[in-house]
């Protein structure tokens, strides 16, 4: 095992990132879970008597989803809760070869799988206040410094859908502090948050934007800078993301392992020695 991923373990530790292409069967763990997306954006369409196009994976997943969130951009909101809980969609959360992987990156780790941490993105095209900008995992999941975000997308990911963007050996920042901004767009939680000293920091690496398909899967450290690309294609961007912590890190068991935002909880009032300025 530790053989299989020696190479993308050189890479990870390098450059704070690695790109498995094809970890994941495509047949049987990626096929499943977007013909549940298909069948939650067709009954969607049926409930709510949107003349969208949905008996294909391909049809719902782009023309289907466009029509229902130009009828009513709520509805998209309710597709992104539902498809979280696709049972094929946590059978891959959870596929024991995560945790394999997990602990050749990590050594003497014990895995845990964030909760509230894993789900299916659905970035459309021309929407800011739900792109990520730079930033680092841990402050907005916590758990633990070392843990690692796994990234994979559900259709083939080209420039124009806004890859997901990388600074590369930018781990080796430690923990950077971070400011609340909302962007003047009312973004919030973990979106409202940024780094210390950005621009500074950013231009110390050069940037990565991987463009991958169904079934690669992006190992991404709990410190990397990273942001979601802008998507300037005519569709959705899907892609699915959960991020695995260790039991056995001692800030992880100073923090009782407790999560940030998605878990109702603020990272301030857990670490407030990360917030550098009040909010505005
Ligand atoms: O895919 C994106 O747009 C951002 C992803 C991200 O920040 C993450 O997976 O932690
Ligand atoms: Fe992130």
């Amino acid at each position: 095992m530790t053989q299989e991923f020696s190479a993308t373990a050189e890479s990870f530790f390098r450059d704070g990132y690695a790109i498995l292409r094809g970890f994941y069967d495509h047949e049987t763990q990626i096929k499943p879970i977007r013909e549940g997306v298909r069948r939650i954006i067709a009954a969607l369409c049926q409930k709510y008597g949107v003349d969208a196009p949905t008996n294909t994976v391909e049809e719902a997943m782009g023309e289907g989803y466009r029509r229902l969130i130009a009828t009513n951009r709520a509805w998209g909101g309710e597709v992104y809760d539902a498809v979280k809980q696709i049972p094929a969609f946590f059978r891959l959360v959870s596929d024991s070869r995560n945790d394999d992987l997990f602990k050749v990156l990590r050594a003497n780790s014990d895995p845990g799988i964030a909760a509230g941490g894993y789900g299916i993105r659905i970035d459309n095209p021309g929407e800011d206040k739900f792109r990520a900008p730079w930033h680092q995992e841990f402050p907005a999941q916590l758990r633990s410094e070392d843990g690692i975000v796994f990234w994979s997308p559900l259709i083939p990911i080209c420039p124009e859908l806004g890859p997901v963007e990388l600074a590369v050996g930018s781990h080796a920042e430690g923990i950077v502090p971070v400011r609340k901004d909302d962007g003047g767009i009312g973004k919030a939680g973990a979106y409202a948050l940024r780094l210390d000293r950005e621009e500074e920091r950013l231009a110390r690496y050069k940037h990565a934007a991987p463009l991958t398909n169904p079934g690669d899967l992006i190992v991404m450290d709990f410190l990397t800078l990273h942001q979601s690309g802008q998507n300037v294609a005519d569709r959705a961007r899907w892609s699915m993301q959960w991020r695995m912590f260790n039991f056995a890190n001692p800030l992880g068991i100073r923090l009782s392992w407790c999560g940030s935002f998605a878990a109702g909880q603020s990272f301030e009032t857990i670490l407030p020695e990360l917030l550098i300025e009040a909010s505005k």
